[in-house]
């Protein structure tokens, strides 16, 4: 890759070859001769982290000086994957690493692979803000990531008979050497306790619990080295690790259980998928890190800037959800209790610097906490959220608000057992609030909010989500970034709306042959990966057919296998068709507690097991579940995805991100007219995209209104049904997925069967374009040639303008 136009003082080859064997040998203390691949990954990340520093102190020296304002993106999840190839990447190193290690007798790939992957979310909202991250330092947009260092990440997947286990992730376990831990930073939070009044009438909270938040902090560099800012994860300690005397009358374990309890709320990412825990343990996280964070950023602006009523010039925090929503009431705590402004002149600070993101509808993820366990575990905070809510309701009375608008708008639920709603309070709470992609944004104003945006208007904003194309395709699919550079020059690696300089290329036969090749060598390396954990064989020339993504009933894996199925069975049934050779390709997490989504799971393995194995269909239609999907493995698949499955019933998904990442590698979608693919179909073109479906409006409408599969049902569906049914892909357990097909006909609630037939049709153009290879690549590179737009750095950039007010300015 193109090394130059950095801003990171080069060094020669001779000067990192002793850096990097330094750091071996005073750091690793290993030798060179004996040292494994875990000892060169630790030796060149210390040395590369080296090269980040200077940058990283100098950003942090121009944000002071010039007094920068800055973001604060509070978010539970972070969804980093691995850090080295990002880093070697943006600082333009990778090439000049590989050669100085290959000097060595080291392989950087190799090097690369010990990174353990960084699973400190669930899917799509932490990996977004991960790219947000990149995107933020690679534009000099001033910023501190805020999250918890969660010592165990996502669970770790396995498949075993077929089904989902999970198992304790690790990643901490040999340590991290990206980190560095800020014993100095510390913060006290409190929990439980009471509220008491002191002579002048001042409330002061006197929690019956301390727990000690510690910064860990990593440096997130930008491209071309040009800025870096901090992710600031924190990691909970107890303020009495040990009661002493307990211990010395020997009770060992008794000794430590404050200290259990307190290390307890950094311990473990909540494995939730789109639905709130309802957890206490989870709200212990949610207040302890928007806590901390908060209560950082405002001694950083007191130190820079002397003074709290400039808070809202310096400093802009963004909720990533409503996880962090509660920093609401604990910023008005901050300042009014801790800090001493009135009530009046607070509100206004804290709602100019808070802004909000919505990321999902679906009525079981909206957060919502029952009021008698805020009033144990925060009672000062509920107090706040009360007054909050109190001249709220009181500001919507006096606009004209009946009984009915004001139930809707109030910030507790009346009618479920007294509920903080912490949607509504990250509504009230902020100036902007914004959906994900221009579908959800336009639903967030007529299904969740609607009550909201009438009593608050023009507050809701859209901001479609982006990926950064640094990772997902300058770093994911080195052979196509280079094809790139090649045709349309190096401009395209700084500047991504040049991609569209590829469109005259799409009808040239010799380019379509190269973009074509660089998919067939990718597809390669899958088959490999696949053969080696999975014991398929799968044909790189076939069409491989990609559903990744968390598994769940609304994103419709089901759909997929139904169609998987309907293709096992016609082809049987027409053995000299001349099927296009197709390999379907799953990979997933179920949350653990989720029955329904890990059924769906044990299908696809059982479906793969019977049609991978049936001589008859000639291996024409292969079946794979890649087991413990995540960031790594979704940077194997997606440069080798031909067809990517974005088949959410519609008005479901916010947008989608996967979705993105696919169309910029090239690979053609199959979708709904739902989240992002709306807009993905607008600037690919109707010609370029497969969209079947119903939309969203009559999709719930119908939902609404229940749908009767077995009325409406198609002898093709009848029969992929039955043989789900009747054991064919179970014949040890033949009722295994009774309940599941019933469950479909008397209330199909995600529009799987009402979906079928408009699925099977799509599928069937895919296979004509694919039958026909000028037009099938010609459609490919129109897709990657016309998704520019989706780049992070283009979100980033709206974000900066409309709702942030602050500038991008790389260092120079
Ligand atoms: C999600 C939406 O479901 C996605 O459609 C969206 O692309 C992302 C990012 O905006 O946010 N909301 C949500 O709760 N998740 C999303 O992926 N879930 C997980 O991250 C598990």
């Amino acid at each position: 890759m193109n090394d130059s136009g950095q801003t990171v003082a080069p060094v020669d080859d001779a000067v990192l070859h002793e850096l990097i064997v330094n750091k071996l040998i005073y750091s690793v203390m290993a030798r060179e001769e004996r040292a494994g691949p875990r000892d060169w990954f630790l030796a060149t990340t210390l040395a590369v982290r080296d090269r980040i520093i200077d940058r990283w102190r100098l950003s942090n020296a121009a944000i002071a000086e010039q007094g920068r304002k800055q973001v604060c993106y509070l978010s539970m999840e972070f969804l980093i994957g691995r850090l080295l190839g990002d880093a070697l990447g943006n600082l333009g190193m990778t090439e000049q690493v590989r050669r100085v290690l290959a000097g060595l007798d080291v392989n950087l790939d190799e090097v690369l692979g010990q990174e353990p992957d960084a699973a400190l979310g669930n899917g799509g909202l932490g990996r977004l803000a991960a790219c947000f991250m990149d995107s933020m330092a690679s534009l000099g947009i001033p910023a501190i990531g805020y999250g918890i260092r969660y010592e165990h990440g996502l669970f770790r997947q396995l498949i075993r008979d077929g089904q989902q286990q999970e198992v304790p992730e690790d990643w901490l376990s040999l340590g991290n050497p990206w980190e560095f831990e800020r014993s100095g930073v510390t913060y006290d939070i409190g929990f439980g306790g009471h509220v008491t009044q002191d002579a002048e009438g001042r409330l002061e909270w006197v929690p019956g619990e301390t727990v000690r938040a510690i910064a860990y902090d990593t440096p997130v560099v930008g491209w071309r080295g040009r800025w870096v800012n901090t992710l600031r994860l924190w990691s909970a300690r107890s303020t009495d690790p040990l009661h002493l005397d307990a211990f010395n009358s020997g009770d060992h374990v008794g000794a430590q259980l404050a200290r259990v309890r307190a290390e307890a709320i950094s311990r473990v990412l909540y494995p939730g998928d789109d639905t709130a825990s309802g957890q206490e343990l989870r709200l212990r996280q949610e207040y302890f890190f928007a806590s901390a964070s908060l209560q950082d950023m405002i001694r950083r602006h007191l130190r820079l800037h002397g003074d709290l009523l400039t808070l809202a010039e310096k400093t802009s925090v963004q909720l990533n959800d409503t996880h962090p929503a509660v920093g609401v009431a604990e910023l008005m705590r901050l300042l009014v209790d801790v800090h001493g402004l009135d009530w009046d002149q607070a509100w206004e600070i804290s709602r100019a610097t808070f802004s909000y993101t919505n990321h999902t509808l679906m009525p079981e993820a909206l957060e919502t906490w029952a009021v008698s366990l805020m009033e144990r575990l925060l009672p000062r905070n509920m107090q706040i959220i009360y007054l909050i809510n109190a001249r709220h309701l009181e500001a919507a009375r006096l606009g004209g608000a009946g009984d009915a608008l004001l139930s809707a708008v109030s910030v507790i639920d009346e009618h479920h057992g007294r509920r903080v709603r912490m949607g509504h309070l990250a509504f009230v709470g902020s100036h902007h609030v914004n959906g994900v992609s221009a579908l959800h944004t336009a639903l967030m104003k007529t299904t969740v909010f609607t009550e909201l945006n009438r009593v608050l208007p023009g507050r809701i904003t859209n901001k479609t989500n982006g990926i950064t194309f640094r990772r997902w395709l300058l770093r994911a699919n080195p052979g196509l970034t280079q094809l790139i550079v090649d045709t349309i020059g190096p401009r395209v690696l700084d500047d991504p709306e040049r991609l569209a300089d590829l469109v005259p290329h799409a009808r040239d036969a010799g380019f379509q042959q190269a973009f074509a090749q660089q998919r067939q060598v990718a597809k390669q390396a899958l088959a490999r990966l696949v053969q080696e954990r999975t014991g398929v064989q799968l044909d790189p020339q076939s069409l491989f057919d990609v559903q990744i993504k968390r598994i769940h009933e609304y994103k419709r894996q089901l759909l997929n296998i139904l169609h998987t199925v309907w293709l096992y069975n016609a082809m049987r049934a027409q053995p000299t068709f001349p099927w296009v050779p197709r390999a379907k390709i799953f990979a997933g997490k179920a949350a653990p507690s989720y029955r329904q989504a890990k059924l769906i799971i044990q299908l696809a393995n059982d479906v793969a097991r019977v049609v991978n194995s049936d001589p008859t269909v000639r291996g024409l239609l292969k079946v794979v579940f890649l087991p413990n999907y995540n960031v790594t493995l979704a940077e194997s698949i997606i440069p080798a995805a031909d067809l990517s499955e974005q088949i959410s019933t519609a008005g479901l998904e916010a947008s989608g991100t996967g979705n993105m990442k696919f169309a910029l590698n090239g690979a053609l979608t199959i979708g709904t007219l739902d989240g992002a693919n709306v807009e993905i179909g607008e600037r690919v073109g109707p010609d370029n995209i497969f969209i079947f479906g119903l939309e969203a409006g009559p999709a719930s409408l119908l939902r609404r209104e229940g749908y009767d599969a077995r009325a409406a049902m198609s002898d093709d569906l009848d029969g992929v049904l039955e043989a789900i049914s009747s054991g064919v892909f179970s014949p040890g357990a033949p009722d295994r997925y009774r309940g599941l097909v019933e469950g479909l006909l008397a209330h199909d609630s995600f529009l799987v069967t009402a979906d079928f037939d408009s699925y099977v049709r799509a599928q069937r153009h895919v296979e004509t374009r694919w039958a026909s290879p000028s037009d099938w690549w010609r459609s490919a590179v129109m897709n990657t040639a016309n998704v520019a737009w989706f780049s992070s750095d283009r979100t980033i950039l709206d974000y900066a303008e409309e709702i942030w007010q602050v500038k991008a300015a790389p260092l120079g």
